[in-house]
């Protein structure tokens, strides 16, 4: 059967940009698609830089206005990875114009948005996606896999951190993620939003939260040149941070199992170390990004004298991706959760399906950091519906 060619047009050209173009790129290299990406349209502010970026990635065309991009007959898809307050803009424009629409996490900046991002991709009746990419590291599959079997029983507790250190120097500039207007929130949008994607996957549904959000550093030097995550240039001017700097939670899930969320980017010696340890009544699981091909198991079901946490290394053929790429033990990297995502969606869409995670599960994640929010602004406990 003939390939049918997705014309991708990728609004954003940094980190996620990056990210989002190799996988476009190695997913029908690698699985066997019905429906295959093609690098059509990067849209960016800067020519320049955009020009070096369509270059460098590999695609055909690029776009400074992403208005006209969203109208454009030739574009099927429409991939934002901008700052969070393009994301509802964009997407709904988007959604508007008939397009696919996959979208960076976190969905958007407020609850309000993300209704709206919701609203527009079921109105217009188009496929929807959110890059929450590491549901799709095997060894995260395979723990999705052992608790759908019942493997660990009853939950009772989801355990994550996420912990990063890349603010921790206050002299380190003013870039977008540090201020409101941009980024809606700071570690908690950021990575919390991970955490939080995984715990909905893994355990289920958060009935309740009570949490707290704290700015350790008030401001900051402004950026004299380009407003980019990676530093820029710092000026001697000052400027206020107004996002959360860390921002922990305790929550309750529907099913009862308990949870406790940490998400901060000032964990001084941690990169990007995200990490959850799941106990139920016939064993635990704890994953680590930074050790993504393993995932430790313990079986309570084990002969006493044997029991102890094993390292599964999901590399096996038999495990969820890895026939794909190469054989037992050779392992992979952050760069493969973005190609499966891809991979994973366009595979849906060729069947007639919605991608999964997709708007429904961001608005879901959304409506978990805003009770967050206002629970940390009352001092109470918020429920999440
Ligand atoms: C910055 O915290 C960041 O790039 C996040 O935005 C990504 O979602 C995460 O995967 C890595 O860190």
């Amino acid at each position: 059967m003939a390939k049918r060619k997705v014309r991708i047009g990728l609004v954003g050209y940094q980190f996620m940009g990056k990210a989002h173009s190799n996988a476009y790129r190695q997913a029908p290299r690698f699985f066997d698609l019905d429906w295959e990406p093609e690098l059509a349209v990067i849209c960016g502010r800067s020519e320049g830089p955009l020009r070096a970026a369509a270059e460098k990635f590999g695609w055909a065309e690029v776009e400074t206005d992403w208005r006209r991009l969203v109208e454009r007959e030739d574009v099927d898809l429409i991939d934002v990875s901008t700052p969070g307050h393009m994301h509802a803009p964009i997407a709904i424009a988007a959604a508007q114009n008939g397009k696919a629409v996959w979208c960076e996490k976190p969905l958007a900046n407020t609850l309000d948005e993300a209704m709206q991002m919701r609203d527009a991709v079921a109105n217009a009746k188009v496929p929807h996606a959110l890059f929450h990419n590491y549901r799709f590291a095997p060894a995260t599959a395979l723990a999705k896999k052992m608790i759908d079997n019942g493997d660990l029983g009853r939950i009772y507790h989801f355990r994550a951190v996420y912990l990063q250190d890349w603010i921790a120097d206050p002299n380190f500039p003013l870039v977008w993620r540090l201020e409101k207007q941009f980024a809606g929130s700071g570690a908690h949008g950021d990575i919390n939003a991970h955490i939080i994607d995984l715990a909905r996957l893994l355990v289920g549904e958060i009935a309740e939260v009570s949490g707290h959000l704290e700015t350790f550093v008030k401001q900051r030097p402004k950026l004299a040149a380009v407003d980019d995550r990676l530093g820029g240039v710092a000026s001697k001017e000052m400027g206020d941070v107004t996002v959360d700097d860390a921002a922990m939670f305790l929550a309750r899930f529907q099913n009862g199992a308990l949870g406790t969320f940490e998400a901060t980017r000032f964990a001084v010696g941690r990169k990007n170390h995200n990490r959850f340890e799941i106990n139920g009544s016939k064993g635990s699981l704890v994953f680590n990004l930074e050790r993504m091909n393993e995932l430790e198991y313990y079986s309570a079901e084990d002969p006493e004298d044997l029991r102890g946490f094993r390292c599964i290394q999901a590399t096996d053929a038999s495990h969820p991706y890895c026939a794909n790429w190469w054989p037992v033990g050779h392992i992979i990297g952050y760069e493969h959760t973005f190609v499966h995502l891809v991979a994973d969606g366009l595979s849906k869409m060729a069947k007639g399906e919605n991608p999964s995670p997709d708007f429904e599960d961001g608005l879901r994640n959304q409506r978990v950091l805003d009770a967050v929010e206002r629970s940390s602004a009352s001092r109470s406990w918020i429920g999440t519906c």
